[in-house]
Formats: structure tokens, sequence, C-alpha cells
């Protein structure tokens, strides 16, 4: 349940995959003062996750999780915009990306998002990244971040397979990971220096390993 009735409204509506709906609540929301990071925390990603339930249960099938992810992405889209940017910029360096065999990215999409408003620059390698391009570009870009998403078990153990080539490189970067299915231990089993079960915990997170790392090379 959602705390605004435009929000429990336009949840139903992307689990309605009503497009011109979802956008007409996506605006309306925005007229009535709501963040839109409220609109995207508790109006889409609510709706979302239903639509996988019912992908679960067999009442929806490819088709419509296709569409629901492009409503989704397109609200997102016009959010963008909208969002409060901090206007003290470069706070650090993130490479992001979907690992290999997984395309889902709308997760990833919103990381990204709302680690950019929050002042990082994000290299966002995309979806089905295998390990190695994460390191290419920690090596280019001097990321002191990698930030990993899976969603299907399938592909979490390359999560683990990350955090281990980035430890046997010995780069000089915290690996976090994230996606519907991890769970806190899944940090310790992997080795992974985090993880965050939204993006508001991922910036938290980010923020809090970048100073970390600023004060132990001010100590040194
Ligand atoms: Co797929 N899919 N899907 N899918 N899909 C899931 C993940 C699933 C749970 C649905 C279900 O059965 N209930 C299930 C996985 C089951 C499992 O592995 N145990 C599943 C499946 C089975 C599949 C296919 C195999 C289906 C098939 O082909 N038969 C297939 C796989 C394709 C592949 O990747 N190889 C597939 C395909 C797809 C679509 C392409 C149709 C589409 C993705 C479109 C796209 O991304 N452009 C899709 C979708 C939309 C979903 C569900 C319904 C929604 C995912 C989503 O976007 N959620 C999903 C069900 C679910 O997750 N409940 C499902 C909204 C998003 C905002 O949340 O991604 O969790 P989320 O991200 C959150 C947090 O997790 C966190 O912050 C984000 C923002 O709050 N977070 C991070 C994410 N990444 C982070 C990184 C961080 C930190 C936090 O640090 C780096």
């Amino acid at each position: 349940m959602t705390a605004s009735p435009t929000l429990e409204e336009l949840r139903a509506a992307l689990l309605s995959l009503d497009e011109s709906e979802a956008f007409r609540l996506t605006q309306a929301g925005l007229d009535e003062g709501i963040e839109p990071r409220c609109i995207i925390d508790e109006g889409l990603t609510p709706g979302m996750t239903e639509v996988g339930t019912l992908f679960e249960s067999n009442e929806f099938f490819l088709p419509e999780l296709l569409v629901a992810a492009d409503i989704f992405t397109k609200a997102l889209e016009f959010l963008k915009p909208h969002l409060k940017r901090d206007v003290d910029g470069d706070k650090g360096i993130v490479v992001l990306g979907t690992v290999a065999g997984d395309i889902h990215e709308i997760g990833k999409n919103v990381v990204r998002l709302m680690l950019e408003v929050a002042g990082y620059e994000v290299h966002d390698l995309g979806i089905d990244v295998p390990t190695q391009a994460f390191l290419n570009a920690q090596r280019e870009t001097g990321a002191t971040i990698i930030g990993a998403s899976a969603l299907l078990t399938s592909t979490m153990p390359r999560l683990q397979e990350l955090v281990e080539a980035v430890r046997g490189a010995g780069l000089e970067a915290d690996v976090i990971i994230g996606g519907a299915p991890l769970r806190e231990r899944h940090v310790e089993q992997y080795g992974a220096d985090g993880t965050a079960s939204d993006a508001i915990g991922a910036v938290r997170l980010v923020t809090e390993l970048v100073e970390k790392r600023f004060t132990t090379s001010r100590t040194n």
C-alpha cells in the first residue's frame, strides 16, 4: 500500500499496463508536490513488483512484462529533469552495470539516476556486462566503486566472480551488489563491500564507502 492516493492509482495503472493513465498520474504526482523519488519508490516500483508476482503466477507473460518495463522507463525519463541535483558535484566515480547473462536494467537505471543527482560521475556499462568489462572500465575511469546488479538466481554467481576478479587484480575499488533476489547474507558470502535494497540505500552506501576510502587515504 502506498501513502498517497495518486501513487496508489499510479501503481494500479502500471499493473493495468495503462500507459496514458500512468503518465497522467506521474504528472499529477508532481503537480501535488510529491517528490519525484517518492513517485518512483512508492508508485512505479511497487507496481512493477506486482507485475512480477502476476508473471510468477502465470497471469502475465513476457509481453506484459515488456510493456510494464517500457512504461516504467518512459516515466523515469520524464521524472529525470524534476529530480533535485546536489550542487556539490564530483563526489566520486562509479562504474555500474548488470552482470553477464542478465538483461534487467530498470533497477540499475534508477540507481544510476539517484547516484547522478547525488553528485556522482557514473559510467553505466549497460546490461549483460562481462566481468572483464567491469575491470577494464575501473582501470579507464579510476572509479573507486564498482556496482553490479543481478536479478536472476542464475546470474547471481557472476557477482561473486566479479568480486574475486576485482580482488585478484588488486584494484583499488569497492564492489557493491544489488537486485531483488539479493540479501545481506550474500555480501559476506560473495566477499562484497555492501548491498542496498533500493536506490536511496545505494547512494547512502556509496557515500559511506567513498568517505571511508578518503579518510583512510588521508591517515596513511
Ligand atoms: Co524478468 N524476471 N525475466 N524481465 N523480471 C524477474 C527478475 C523475476 C523475479 C520475475 C518472477 O518470476 N517473479 C524472474 C526471476 C526469477 C529467478 O531468477 N528466481 C524473472 C525471469 C524468470 C525472467 C526471464 C528468465 C523470463 C523468461 O524469459 N522466461 C527473462 C530473463 C532475461 C535475462 O535477463 N536473461 C526475463 C526478462 C524480463 C524482461 C526483459 C521482460 C523485463 C526487464 C526489462 C528491462 O529491465 N528493461 C523483466 C522484468 C521487468 C522483471 C520484473 C517483473 C521486474 C524487475 C524490475 O524492473 N523491478 C522482475 C520481478 C521482480 O523483480 N519482482 C522479473 C523494478 C526495479 C525498480 O526494481 O530491479 O529490484 P529492482 O531494483 C531495485 C533494487 O533491487 C535495488 O534498487 C533498485 C531500485 O529501487 N537495486 C540495486 C537494483 N540494482 C542495484 C544495484 C545496487 C544497489 C541496489 O548496487 C550496485
